[in-house]
């Protein structure tokens, strides 16, 4: 066996899946077992860690200045200052998790010699980090904007990065527009606001000011100025850009690759990921709410779910077009502003990911995971998407800047199959390789290339013809029947909170150059839309549409397509509100049959800690009702008993109710708890029964639904608490 073949097989011994865990295992300290003292980082043992060397008399007092002399505490600043790394340009605020990504069989063999894609029996450890744009590191979870959904796949032929977004198309179409859409849409140069969203002056201005749009439609010779971030901007306006959980969002790979095996045809392909639990949203008060009250809800979820054994899953997704189909859409299919309906092209699910496991340090782990778009392995390539051909660029030269050339060694990033060739040195270079060749070709053969039939990565062969030019293609220049397209695809309420959300975004804009602009462009996409914005943020309110709105859909744009099948409430929080006096034996029949089906219930109480049941038993609450409000959970139980009388003279307990109900969080109740909800909370707009005694209602997008509900029958049953859509 070479002694590749033997090293790959060293480091996928034990189960595959700990492959990178066990790789990582190298350099990993465990505080709790071997040797306990102090030292230096040159390894001397330190006797004094808290006090810097000083003159002081025989007596201890302080009588002189610190010395300059005392390298332990020099040692100790100077790392101390160095602690920080500059943090990405944009996706600075993330989070990630390990796992393994599995295909359920070889179907995709027709299309790729990519083993990690078509060999059913192989399990291949995978790093996901999951990220805002716009903010800096410091920012909050829980901000409108897109979610960058970058994977690293730690395959046996090399690692493979789709370095992916939570939104199927991206701003722009050439990567040489990359940093005007990011100066744009980051905080402005001279005062550094806004922190953590889009709505200000610049980035209304990039995506509002494109002379293109407002002439005809066909623009009859080749541009060079974009104009095609209407179709992305509304999917950043609409529910998307406020995801509920980093675990209930789409990710997708947005740019155009390809698919090629040894002599067979190229085939274009994009890659979906569709998360197991559905894609939802907060709604956005509550996401503005969380902003202050819990900046980091979005990667506490993350772990707090893996934590409790709840993985994180998608499904891996293909759309494939052969490249002889290319050309046979009204758009182009290199273009990153357009998607592929799924109606043209429809999804073949291919595999699964699951991530079980948290980093053990966020900073090696997270912040110096690093990926690049230009990580494939054989069978996979690049399409001539030119945005994708600029990242494939951009990424490896940013890492080099925020991490130093040897990046590929730090441990998060290094492959678990060898790296074997002759590039050397650099700042902080690890590896020491023996020998005196450091060049190929060399009198021993030492590390020579690898013929694509022993799995060399192959360039498809692909015929190139034309001129150099700085133009794009007309199919490049439409820009409104996709984004007509998404929103003609939304449920009614979901195009509510896209004019919403830019009638909240236009309103932070102070120029009434920019906002008027954009209420104009809004109506070249759909007149109603334009319309509804024009009114609220005071732009120009159009009296017919500027282009007609085609009337086309696609049902897979809209989120309430990926509702699972079978309704579920795993993971969900759910809250049960109490004060002394409630009702014992429910709160623990709920909690048991909320639990079974792997829902976690909180209780949350006048105080934390004990507080006291009718029979005057004691039960910890984990939160007070400041402590942890409404909006940090996604339903909540009230349980009957006197405790209901304390509740309603609790203005905060009233405001916790009124604005779940606000949020459309399902609410269940029962006996006392009832009349709290009915004479307490006085929830607008529902009616009660008159006589409740005894009876359970479950209140769920304003609609109350009395009856007896059994407490002790199965989870899915009992008051029926279900996940909000
Ligand atoms: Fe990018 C980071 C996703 C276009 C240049 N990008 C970055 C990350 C994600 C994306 C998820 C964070 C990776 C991580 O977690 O470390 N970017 C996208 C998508 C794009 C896209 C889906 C459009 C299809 N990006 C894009 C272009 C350029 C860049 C056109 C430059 C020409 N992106 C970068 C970068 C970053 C980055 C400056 C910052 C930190 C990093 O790379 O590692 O190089």
């Amino acid at each position: 066996m070479s002694t590749v073949a033997e090293a790959i097989k060293s480091a996928f011994a034990g189960p595959a899946r700990t492959a990178k865990a066990n790789d990582m295992q190298r350099d990993m300290l465990d505080p709790s077992k071997g040797e306990n003292y102090h030292t230096t980082s040159h390894g001397v043992k330190v006797a004094n860690d808290d006090s810097w060397l000083k003159v002081s008399d025989a007596s201890g007092k302080n009588v002189g200045p610190h010395l300059l002399e005392d390298q332990i505490a020099r040692e100790k600043i100077t790392s101390f200052d160095h602690e920080r790394i500059p943090e990405r340009v944009v996706h600075a605020r993330g989070t990630g998790a390990f796992g393994h990504f599995k295909v359920y069989d070889d179907r995709a063999k027709k299309y790729t010699s990519a083993e990690v894609l078509t060999d059913p029996r192989r399990t291949t450890p995978v790093f996901v980090r999951f990220s805002t744009v716009q903010g800096s590191r410091g920012s909050a979870d829980t901000v409108r904007d897109v979610r960058g959904f970058a994977v690293k796949f730690y395959t046996e032929e090399g690692n493979w990065d789709i370095v992916g977004n939570d939104i199927p198309v991206f701003f722009i179409q050439e990567a040489i527009k990359f940093p005007d859409i990011v100066h744009a849409v980051k905080p402005e140069p001279n005062n550094e606001v806004p922190q953590g969203q889009s709505a200000h002056n610049n980035f209304w201005d990039f995506v509002g000011l494109q002379p293109e749009c407002m002439r005809p439609f066909f623009v009859p010779f080749p541009s060079l100025i974009d104009y095609l971030a209407a179709h992305m901007v509304m999917w950043v306006m609409s529910d998307r850009g406020v995801p509920r959980s980093l675990r209930m969002m789409q990710g997708f790979g947005v740019n155009t690759y390809t698919l090629h095996k040894l002599h067979g045809e190229l085939h274009f392909v994009k890659f979906h990921w569709i998360p197991e639990l559905g894609v939802h949203s907060l709604m956005w008060d509550e996401a503005l709410k969380i902003n202050g009250q819990d900046p980091d809800f979005h990667r506490k979820d993350l772990y707090e779910a893996i934590a409790n054994g709840i993985f994180p899953k998608w499904k891996l997704c293909i759309q494939v077009i052969p490249q002889s189909r290319e050309h046979e859409f009204d758009f182009d299919i290199l273009d990153a502003t357009k998607l592929w309906p799924e109606e043209l092209v429809p999804l073949e699910e291919i595999g699964e990911m699951v991530l079980d496991r948290a980093p053990e340090e966020f900073f090696s782990q997270v912040e110096q995971a690093a990926f690049c778009t230009s990580h494939v392995v054989p069978g996979i390539g690049f399409s001539d998407d030119p945005l994708l051909q600029g990242r494939n660029f951009s990424y490896q030269d940013t890492q080099i800047s925020r991490l130093g050339v040897n990046w590929q060694e730090l441990p998060v990033n290094r492959p678990i199959c060898p790296v074997l060739n002759h590039q050397r040195d650099g700042k902080m270079r690890h590896r020491i390789t023996q020998g005196s060749i450091n060049y190929w070709p060399n009198r021993k053969e030492q590390f020579p290339p690898v013929p694509p039939s022993e799995g060399g990565y192959e360039t498809y062969p692909q015929k190139v013809e034309g001129m150099k030019q700085r133009i794009r293609g007309a199919k490049f220049q439409e820009h409104f029947n996709q984004a007509q397209l998404f929103y003609n695809s939304l449920a009614p309420y979901e195009k509510q909170h896209l004019v919403n959300a830019i009638s909240f975004e236009l309103d932070h804009c102070d120029d009434r150059g920019v906002y008027e602009q954009y209420t104009k462009i809004l109506n070249f996409i759909d007149f109603n839309l334009a319309k509804q914005v024009a009114l609220s943020v005071g732009g120009v309110v159009p009296d017919r549409p500027a282009k007609p709105n085609h009337g086309d859909s696609s049902r897979s744009l809209s989120q309430l397509y990926y509702a699972p099948k079978t309704p579920t409430i795993k993971s969900r929080r759910i809250a049960i509100l109490v004060a002394d006096g409630f009702n014992l034996a429910e709160v623990l029949a709920i909690r048991a049959a909320l639990s079974a089906a792997q829902a976690l219930t909180f209780v949350i109480g006048p105080r934390r800690g004990e507080v006291f049941s009718a029979e005057g038993r004691s039960l910890a609450a984990d939160h007070h009702y400041e402590g942890q409000r409404s909006t940090l959970f996604d339903a909540v139980f009230i349980p009957s008993g006197e405790h209901a009388y304390a509740l309603a003279n609790n203005g905060r307990a009233i405001h916790w109710i009124r604005e779940a109900f606000g949020h459309c969080k399902t609410i269940g109740a029962i006996g006392e708890g009832v009349y709290f909800l009915r004479d307490a909370a006085r929830l607008p707009g529902i009616k009660f029964q008159d006589d409740l005694d005894n009876d359970a209602v479950v209140v769920s997008y304003g609609v109350v639904t009395a009856g007896t509900y059994s407490l002790k029958s199965t989870a899915r049953d009992t008051l029926k608490i279900t996940s909000g859509e």
